[in-house]
Formats: C-alpha cells, sequence, structure tokens
C-alpha cells in the first residue's frame, strides 16, 4: 500500500520524512502542498495545516503530521529495525534525540534561520512581532544563532560520539531528523562545526541518493535565498 505525502520541498521537517521513505524503500507518492494547507480539503485531513503529513488507510484516522511521530509510525508498521531500533535502550536514544531535537534544538534552529529564509515565524516570537525594531529583531535572530551551539554539543558528545544515534551501523530516523536540521544551518553565519559537517557527510554517504536526491531541494532553496541577500 502506498503512502501518500504531502511535501513542501524547502522544508527540512519535510525532508526529514521525504529522506525516511527512500532509506525505507516503501511505496510512495510525494505531492507538493504549497498553498494548499490553509485549503477545507486539506484540513479537513490534517487540521493542523502542517507538513510534512501522510495519508494512508491503515492509519486510525486515515492521515497524521509530525515528521518524527510520521517515522515512527511506519517504521513501526514496516518492522524497520534498522531504521528504529527495536531494543528498549538503543530506542530510547532515538526517541531522546528526536524529542530533544524538535523541543529544544529546532525552535533556536528557526528562530535563526527563518527570517533569513522568509519563513513565517511563530505568533509571540521576537522576528514575528511587530512591536519590535528592525535592530531588536536582529539581535533576537543572532542570540537564536548562538545558542545553538549548547544543544549540537550534546548531540556530539552524548548522542552521535563517533557513529549514528541509536548505537547501529547505519543511521536511524533520528539521524535522518537532525542531519536534515543541519542543511539550514547553511543560513547562520556561524559555520557548520568541522565535526558535524563529517557526521552530516557519513549520513549522506550511509544514505546515498535517499538522502541527496531530496536533499538537492532544500540545497537548492538555501542557495537561492543566499544568493539573493
Ligand atoms: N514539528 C513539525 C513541524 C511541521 C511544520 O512546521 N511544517 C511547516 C513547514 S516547515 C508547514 O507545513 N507549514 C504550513 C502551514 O502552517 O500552513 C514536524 O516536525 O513535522
Amino acid at each position: 500500500m502506498s503512502v501518500h505525502l504531502h511535501m513542501l520541498p524547502p522544508s527540512v521537517n519535510n525532508l526529514s520524512v521525504r529522506v525516511f521513505l527512500r532509506a525505507a524503500g516503501l511505496p510512495f507518492e510525494e505531492e507538493n502542498a504549497w498553498g494548499k494547507t490553509r485549503s477545507p480539503e486539506f484540513m479537513a485531513k490534517i487540521p493542523a495545516h502542517l507538513t510534512p503529513a501522510i495519508e494512508s488507510s491503515a492509519h486510525p484516522r486515515g492521515a497524521m503530521w509530525e515528521s518524527c511521530a510520521i517515522m515512527m509510525y511506519l517504521a513501526n508498521a514496516h518492522g524497520l529495525d534498522a531504521l528504529y531500533p527495536k531494543d528498549p535502550g538503543r530506542r530510547a536514544l532515538v526517541d531522546s534525540a528526536n524529542f530533544y531535537l524538535t523541543g529544544t534544538l529546532y525552535p533556536l534552529v528557526a528562530r535563526a534561520t527563518y527570517p533569513r529564509l522568509g519563513f513565517p515565524c511563530y505568533p509571540g516570537e521576537v522576528a514575528a512581532s511587530e512591536l519590535t525594531t528592525e535592530e531588536q529583531k536582529a539581535a533576537a535572530r543572532a542570540e537564536a544563532e548562538q545558542a545553538i551551539a549548547e544543544p549540537l554539543a550534546v548531540f556530539r558528545d552524548y548522542f552521535i560520539r563517533d557513529g549514528f544515534i541509536g548505537d547501529g551501523d547505519s543511521p536511524s530516523i533520528a539521524d535522518i531528523r537532525l542531519a536534515a536540521t543541519l542543511e539550514f544551518l547553511a543560513m547562520n553565519d556561524t559555520p557548520l562545526p568541522d565535526w558535524a559537517s563529517g557526521y552530516l557527510g557519513r549520513v549522506e554517504a550511509a544514505l546515498g541518493a535517499a538522502y541527496s536526491e531530496p536533499a538537492a531541494d532544500v540545497r537548492g532553496f538555501v542557495a537561492h535565498v543566499k544568493a539573493s541577500a
């Protein structure tokens, strides 16, 4: 049964699931959701109006969203233990890394990069507020960029060490999620640390075209934005 993926090509949240589907070898088709996420048809299925989102007749609601949850669901449904280890300890590392990414690292990445990418920022954040000056917005963006170093070092020292997240021989869903996220750090003034470039290269080499092909959409978008800045 084929998975129908609603996705936005320049997004790293979406890149995670696009890489996962290719690495998993599952049958899928992709639909570009640009301009559609707030339509009544889309919101009837996916009320959070978020991508990545999948439609699957096997799912109790027929559709779901959240990149990490989608990867966990499909890996569970198809017994993809190499991508999502069954051993409780190794799975705990993967889950912890994914929760830490979405709860701690990604909000900083979004605050640092979305203003430059031209992506909408979340209500209540400095970049989205009409109450702050351009200087204040730029200072807040720079603060977020600086704060990324700490969670990144946690990924290096605790989760990754010299291998992959979950201590397997090949990338897990948490490596896919982190590698995709690192793609947006090219928007920052701070260069990606050498270890992180090495790690990204390791994940990409292990996944091959499953990573490189969809990553080209993000990289092309980032290059375009940087060239137009
Ligand atoms: N935590 C979510 C974030 C999803 C998200 O923010 N999706 C954005 C694109 S990056 C989106 O689809 N926005 C469309 C909208 O809000 O209408 C995940 O990891 O999947």
